[in-house]
């Protein structure tokens, strides 16, 4: 057994809420943290002028509606000091720092096929194992400082913005040099041009940069803003960006050459990079359309930059607006005007080496007391790289990945069970609104753990055709785009020797999510998901009892009985689950069928029962009885509080099908039409009852029946297939049916093979599931039918049908009828009967 459910690696923005998330599902979870304490991203990258460049009303989390409520952001757009206190806000209010273990670093991961588990070790040379595996490292946590010769001769200090001092530095009466223009070097010069005697920008790539306009949060404004959130959420999640943005929805070539430039100034004037590049929607798929804005944009560095021969060497032209990550910034520009700024293009003469006193380029010599790299990160990639993962066969990751990072769906890679990646490649990510998509990532995960753990499967896993497809698809998207033409940390381009694949899906946050879920909803399409553990859990102690005094009472198998030996036989052993609780009230009454009247007894629980219950007791569809069933039925009247009837449908082989069906479903038409009275109906059944009331459910959608309020279905048949693999499981075994016994079943009651294909009969052949009550399945794990409940599950949940599982690991078929020999028995029984209750009273 592993130490723990899911192990994590990281504890940034995703670390931080898969431990939240997963605990709050019940899980065991540990997040490892290199860092001396959380936030990621938030915490290693304290240089001056760090700032998000999403807005933080949507820069943050949105799973709790009072965390939403309490907080209070102080600025647009929030700086770095801000969101580190957010994120440790969050981490005590929710408790959350009992799971996280900081300081300590991942430094391999893997899987093991025979055990089912992960084991994750550390750097403190501590390991432990974890049934999954959950990275949470970042797409931009592995920062690079480039290799310049001589570098370890310079004689004063350097720093990398992503590993600023957490003391800061004072750069009072320095030359400085910062390497580096993009979205971290934009905003750290203003804050060194501050203070620093000189500050050379060595420039390698001109980049745009739209105003952020950030100011104070005005309290009335965001009394006004919370007071909708949870509406501005949901508008979020099925936006393009993970941010909803109010664009044109026109493109900029179909409009007056006049309106687009009033549109971009206005937008440009309200500042912010999502709303300005989304004003039009050619910008970022036609060249001609994209020139428009990035002329704009040029232009307005020519106004701002007051040396002409400056501002020319700032003017971004090599690569389309947007292409590059848009930087954000109120001042850079503008700090070109201050004499103790020098730019330098390192483009046409580029740097060569460092000197102990500066920097050397291809014509000239910089003295300098001080370096700053702004060099950015071996993206998407490069932090997972850095921990040895290892999948099935001991393949690392990083070979898996030797042609560009992939995963289905950007969150599981084949060949890696168990694992997941936050925000991975072929995922939204970083073209997104981090958090939201961080949160969507998390809470899918979780989702799929949930299911794993609800279904007994000890392992899932991507499949390789479907993360070959879905790569396909990021990267056919991509190729749609202006994206793959700049050579930006996008695609790799910044790191000497990475291979060029785009990996972020372009297709939008609203799509991907949609599409997620579909996966999920059709049983995880996509994945294999393997059994093999679970198979192997004992069987419960008590159930074990059961199964002994049966094979010491000896006897021939079911299959080589006769019905009326058959029959005899299941009354004997119904003897010894003794008597059910006591009702209010238990009358016989008899039904009239199309074939003649059917027996049935009506329990009665306590006057005033919200609903009404119609079950189909078990036994093949040869043998079982109301009375045989009668201790569980009411218990389970108990356990509702509603009103159960207990129809004593016609047994085969004297009546074939579909005699059982045809009773089963006139007692629903009468228990809806006499009995209810208005109130909810469900139907229930277990065995070859679970088959009736499933049968019963589908009919009454077809015949546009009864509306039925549920279908509590236990262990059913579901279909004639005996070739699953828990018939094979349980050949030859006596585990109250096998499968011999299930062929003798079906041979009674549906003698003609052919006429088991009818969905009446089989209805996992339905070829609509649609429509169909909400399922309530238990299902046990020794047990011939399992697999079968499983698959029925599954179909419905594609079929968009509400479904709740409970899988009894432990369980033997028919231990939901021995109500006083099993204590999961009462538990299997009290819960279903509390759902039953909570969905009779609406
Ligand atoms: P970026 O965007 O990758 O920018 C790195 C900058 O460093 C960029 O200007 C690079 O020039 C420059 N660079 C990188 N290597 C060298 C060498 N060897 N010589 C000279 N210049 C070099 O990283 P950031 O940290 O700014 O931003 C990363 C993301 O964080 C950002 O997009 C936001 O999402 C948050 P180049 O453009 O490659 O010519």
């Amino acid at each position: 057994m592993a130490d723990l459910d899911v192990a994590v690696a990281g504890a940034g923005f995703a670390g931080i809420y898969a431990v939240h998330a997963f605990r709050s599902a019940g899980l065991t979870v540990r997040a490892f943290e290199a860092g001396s304490g959380i936030g990621g991203t938030w915490f290693w990258n304290r240089y001056p002028g760090a700032r998000c460049d999403v807005e933080s009303k949507d820069y943050s989390y949105s799973f709790s509606p009072e965390l939403e409520q309490d907080w209070s952001w102080s600025e647009r757009y929030p700086a770095q000091p801000e969101v580190l206190r957010y994120l440790n806000h969050v981490a005590d209010r929710f408790g959350l720092w009992p799971d996280i273990q900081l300081n300590t670093r991942v430094t391999a991961a893997s899987w093991d096929t025979d055990q089912a588990e992960w084991t994750v070790t550390t750097d403190d040379g501590a390991s432990v194992t974890a049934r999954f595996f959950v990275s949470a490292v970042g797409c931009l946590s592995a920062y690079q400082v480039p290799s310049l010769p001589g570098l370890e001769t310079f004689a004063g200090p350097w720093y990398h913005t992503s590993r600023w001092p957490a003391g800061g530095v004072d750069f009072t009466r320095l030359r400085v040099g910062l390497i580096g223009t993009g979205s971290t070097g934009i905003q750290v010069a203003p804050e060194i041009a501050a203070v620093a005697e000189h500050l050379y920008v060595f420039q390698r790539t001109a980049n745009f940069a739209v105003p952020n306009r950030n100011g104070a949060t005005d309290p009335a404004w965001e009394a006004g803003f919370k007071a909708d959130y949870r509406s501005y959420r949901k508008q979020a999640q099925k936006s393009f960006l993970g941010v909803p943005i109010a664009g044109t929805g026109r493109p900029a070539l179909a409009e007056p050459p006049a309106e687009v430039q009033r549109t971009l100034t206005e937008r440009w004037q309200a500042g912010g990079g999502m709303p300005f590049l989304g004003a039009y929607t050619d910008v970022l798929v036609d060249r001609d359309a994209n020139d428009i804005v990035a002329e704009f944009m040029r232009d307005r560095i020519r106004e701002t930059v007051a040396d002409p021969a400056v501002a020319e060497l700032l003017l971004p032209r090599t690569y389309p607006v947007g292409a590059k990550r848009l930087c954000q910034s109120d001042d850079y520009f503008a700090m070109f005007n201050r004499p103790n700024v020098t730019l330098v293009d390192i483009r046409s003469a580029p740097l060569t080496s460092v000197l102990a006193r500066g920097l050397r380029t291809a014509d000239a010599f910089y003295e300098l007391d001080a370096l700053v790299f702004a060099t950015g990160f071996d993206a998407i990639s490069g932090a997972l790289n850095q921990i040895d993962v290892r999948g099935v066969g001991g393949v690392p990751l990083a070979e898996k990945w030797s042609a560009g990072p992939r995963a289905y769906l950007g969150v599981a890679p084949a060949g890696f069970p168990n694992m997941f990646i936050v925000t991975g490649p072929g995922s939204p990510s970083v073209f997104s609104n981090m958090v939201l998509s961080i949160e969507q990532h998390v809470e899918w995960i979780r989702d799929c753990v949930l299911y794993a753990g609800a279904h007994g499967y000890a392992a899932v896993q991507a499949k390789p055709s479907a993360e070959d497809a879905w790569m396909a698809h990021v990267t056919e998207v991509a190729y749609s785009t202006l994206f793959p033409l700049a050579d930006s940390w996008y695609v790799g381009a910044n790191i000497p020797g990475k291979p060029r694949v785009f990996t972020s899906y372009l297709g939008g946050v609203g799509p991907y999510r949609a599409r997620c879920d579909a996966v999920a909803a059709a049983g995880y399409e996509g994945f294999a998901l393997d059994r093999r553990l679970a198979m192997s859990s004992s069987v419960h102690p008590q159930a074990q009892l059961i199964l002994d005094g049966m094979a010491a009472a000896g006897g021939p198998p079911i299959w080589e009985m006769t019905p009326e030996q058959a029959r005899a036989m299941v009354t004997a052993n119904n003897e010894h689950i003794g008597p059910g609780p006591d009702v209010a009230s238990v009358r016989d009454v008899v039904i009239p069928g199309q074939a003649g009247g059917i027996p049935a007894r009506v329990y009665s629980p306590a006057p005033g029962a919200p609903g009404v219950v119609v079950y189909y007791h078990g036994g093949g569809w040869v043998v079982g009885s109301v009375d045989g069933w009668d201790a569980s039925v009411r218990a389970l009247a108990v356990a509702s509080g509603c009103d159960v009837v207990s129809v004593d449908y016609r047994l085969a082989p004297e009546h074939v099908f579909p005699a059982a069906a045809d009773d089963a479903y006139d007692a629903l038409e009468w228990a809806a039409g006499e009995l209810a009275d208005g109130r909810p109906v469900a139907v229930a059944g277990d065995s070859a009852g679970g088959n009736l009331a499933a049968v019963t459910a589908l009919r009454a959608r077809d015949l546009d029946g009864p509306a039925l309020a549920l279908q509590l279905l236990v262990y059913p048949v579901t279909d004639c297939d005996l070739d699953r693999t828990s018939y094979h499981e349980y050949d030859g075994a006596e585990f109250i049916v096998n499968r011999r016994d299930m062929a003798w079943y079906w041979d009674h009651y549906v003698p003609e093979p052919a006429a088991r294909m009818n969905p009446y009969a089989s209805p996992l052949r339905a070829p609509d599931m649609s429509g169909l009550p909400p399922l309530y399945l238990v299902t046990a794990e020794h047990d011939p039918l399992r697999d079968e409940g499983f698959a029925y599950a599954d179909r419905m949940r594609a079929a968009r049908v509400p479904v709740e599982h409970r899988h009894y690991g432990s369980q033997i078929h028919g231990f939901f009828s021995f109500v006083n020999l099993l204590d999961d028995a009462d538990k299997a029984i009290s819960e279903a009967g509390a759902t039953i209750r909570a969905v009779a009273k609406g």
